[in-house]
């Protein structure tokens, strides 16, 4: 990627798809649109967890709001607010975790992993381009 000519917007693309994949299946086992797997639950939020831990904010760094990307200019605009959102699903993923390896009752879980789902949905509602 050294030569790559949008290495920024395909660091923070790169963490989104990581989290997705850990975050979906978890949010499809609660749903019950997946078998409920307590090993799997577990492994999943462990990683989601150690993956808010990444620098993301670095994969945002200014100049980068052009090309491949779906990213809206208020990132840019909002700074503040866009740390504090990432701050806020860093925390909800670590709760997850923390219940999940706690072994909570599947209610509790489901509820843990609702509130992580909000705090991806507040930063897409504010900042992501709908395509
Ligand atoms: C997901 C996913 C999101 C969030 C969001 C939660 O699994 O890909 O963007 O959950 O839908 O509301």
């Amino acid at each position: 990627h050294l030569d790559d000519k949008e290495p920024m917007q395909s660091y923070r693309q790169s963490f989104f798809t990581l989290v997705a994949l850990n975050f979906g299946p978890i949010g499809a086992m609660v749903k019950g649109d997946m078998p409920w797997d307590d090993t799997k639950m577990k492994a999943y939020a462990q990683d989601f967890a150690a993956l808010t831990e990444l620098d993301l904010l670095r994969g945002f760094a200014p100049g980068t709001d052009k090309g491949t990307t779906r990213a809206k200019p208020e990132i840019w605009e909002n700074s503040e607010d866009f740390a504090k959102k990432f701050a806020d699903l860093q925390a909800a993923a670590q709760n997850l975790n923390e219940v999940v390896n706690s072994g909570a009752e599947r209610k509790a879980i489901a509820q843990a992993v609702g509130a992580a789902g909000q705090s991806c949905k507040a930063c897409h509602d504010d900042y992501k381009a709908k395509n």
